[in-house]
């Protein structure tokens, strides 16, 4: 029996932190206490004066995708390779609905291209798109098969249009699916662009200008209203400005199920990298917002109206990003996973912002209550799988590209001193990450189906 011991640290749930021991056999966690003793072979780690943290969960990654110019640098090893060194244990990818087939088939297709690649747990979230049809059966068959959540774009050749988003909606609810949403109003991006296009402001310094604060809160007004109508809880990813995260805490007040999430970039960055030299390196959808906005994502975590902190990790190389020099055609996405928890401890818990049960609140907990993860998943309990992070609070690190696993081999983040970095990182038991080193011998991450809510 393998067994693995981690001794004297202090263990983080969403309800407190306790100096305990946490006993983990065969990949799972049998024992939690005081002077939990080990026998001749145990694996012992002591996590003296350091965070004992449940695995962190980043339900927003794209590994491995395709779009019309080009794939995203990191493929299933690379980015969970590169998650792991970050502390993550489990991700949420994203899987495409393939022209001609049902969506459980598409599905499939999208685990058999992360299967024996990656080194983390995983599970996906299924795409609905404007150009495929889908009946309920579809979705009766993924809700069967362990699929907890339908992402959709309100944007892009992709977008659903409003009438299917209400019949997307209403069959959610039958099935107990979470509709979750990237919200930017079409009309009015396209209309900013044209604009834009006559005025030939076409550079990159002009991102975020192109794809306004008003695109995101059009779209989620018009989708909490649709789910008010339907009464069905819905999720917007990548919040970037504080007018939609004041929205949501409305309808949350008013008794509506609205779940979201929002992102290190958002918190940490502004508009302004845009007029850097090399801006490509920033650009992503939505764009990276004002310091007011980062004012109001940060209470919007203090008072619990985001439950979940993501990256949308989608990563280019510079190379591949400096290829476009338009604000209308280019790679959106940045990494992020490795990032993730250091920035978010850092930023959030040692500069005081939120706590470190609010961190694991939405690091990991939150996200495996979520998508139907938990308690597999999302906590330090008897039963759970073995799924740890350690990090340790007084680790200070300037992160740079160069040292970082993605293979963008860069990092938005370039130059920014966090304190608090992950020591180690175990994934069902196994350690395969410690002290700057990945150790996972192969990728043996397994999919992860989601229990009925
Ligand atoms: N925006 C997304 O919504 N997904 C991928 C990358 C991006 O910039
Ligand atoms: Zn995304």
């Amino acid at each position: 029996m393998a067994t693995i011991i981690i001794k004297h640290g202090n263990v983080v749930t969403e309800e407190g932190v306790q100096n305990v021991d946490v006993k983990i056999v065969n990949g799972v966690i049998t024992a939690i206490g005081t002077d939990l003793t080990s026998d001749k072979g145990d694996q012992v780690i002591d996590a003296s004066g350091k965070f004992v943290l449940p695995g962190v969960i980043d339900v927003h990654t794209h590994y491995k995708m395709g779009s019309p110019n080009g794939y995203t640098a990191d493929d299933f090893e690379s980015g969970s390779k590169s998650a792991a060194c970050g502390g993550v244990t489990t991700y949420i990818d994203f899987a495409s609905p393939v022209e001609g087939k049902p969506l459980l088939e598409s599905l499939l297709i999208r685990q058999e291209e992360a299967k024996a690649h990656s080194y983390l747990d995983y599970h996906l979230h299924m795409e609905v798109t404007g150009w495929h049809d889908f009946t309920l059966e579809d979705l009766k068959q993924l809700a069967r098969y362990g699929i907890s959540s339908l992402k959709v774009y309100t944007t892009y050749s992709d977008r659903l249009p409003d009438d299917k988003i209400r019949k997307l909606l209403k069959m959610a609810k039958e099935t107990d699916l979470l509709v979750i949403f990237h919200a930017e109003d079409d009309d009015l991006i396209a209309s900013f662009r044209e604009e834009f296009k006559k005025q030939n402001k076409t550079g990159v310094e002009y991102h975020a200008e192109s794809r306004p604060h008003a695109a995101e809160v059009k779209s989620v007004q018009n989708l909490l209203a649709m789910a008010k109508e339907i009464d069905v809880p819905i999720y917007i990813v990548h919040v970037s400005t504080g007018e939609a995260c004041e929205l949501m805490k409305k309808a949350q007040q008013e008794g509506q199920k609205v779940y979201g999430e929002t992102c290190p970039h958002y918190l940490l960055l502004t508009a302004e990298c845009y007029k850097k030299e090399q801006g490509q390196r920033y650009m992503m959808t939505p764009p990276l917002r004002t310091e007011k906005d980062q004012e109001l994502l940060w209470k919007g975590l203090q008072e619990g109206i985001f439950q979940c902190l993501t990256t949308d990790h989608c990563s280019y190389t510079v190379q591949q990003k400096l290829e476009f020099n338009s604000c209308f055609d280019g790679l959106n996405g940045i990494p992020g996973s490795e990032t993730l928890l250091p920035l978010t401890y850092s930023e959030g818990v040692a500069n005081g912002r939120i706590t470190i049960e609010q961190l694991v609140a939405y690091l990991a907990t939150n996200p495996a209550k979520l998508f139907g993860l938990y308690p597999q998943k999302g906590v330090i309990s008897i039963g759970s799988d073995g799924d740890i992070t350690i990090l340790d609070p007084e680790k200070e690190v300037v992160l740079t590209g160069e040292k970082l696993h993605s293979a963008a081999g860069y990092t938005p983040f370039e130059g920014i001193k966090v304190k608090g970095y992950p020591t180690t990182t175990i994934l069902r038991g196994n350690i395969i990450y410690q002290d700057g080193n990945f150790v996972a011998q192969k990728p043996e991450g397994r999919f992860i189906r989601a229990r009925s809510k």
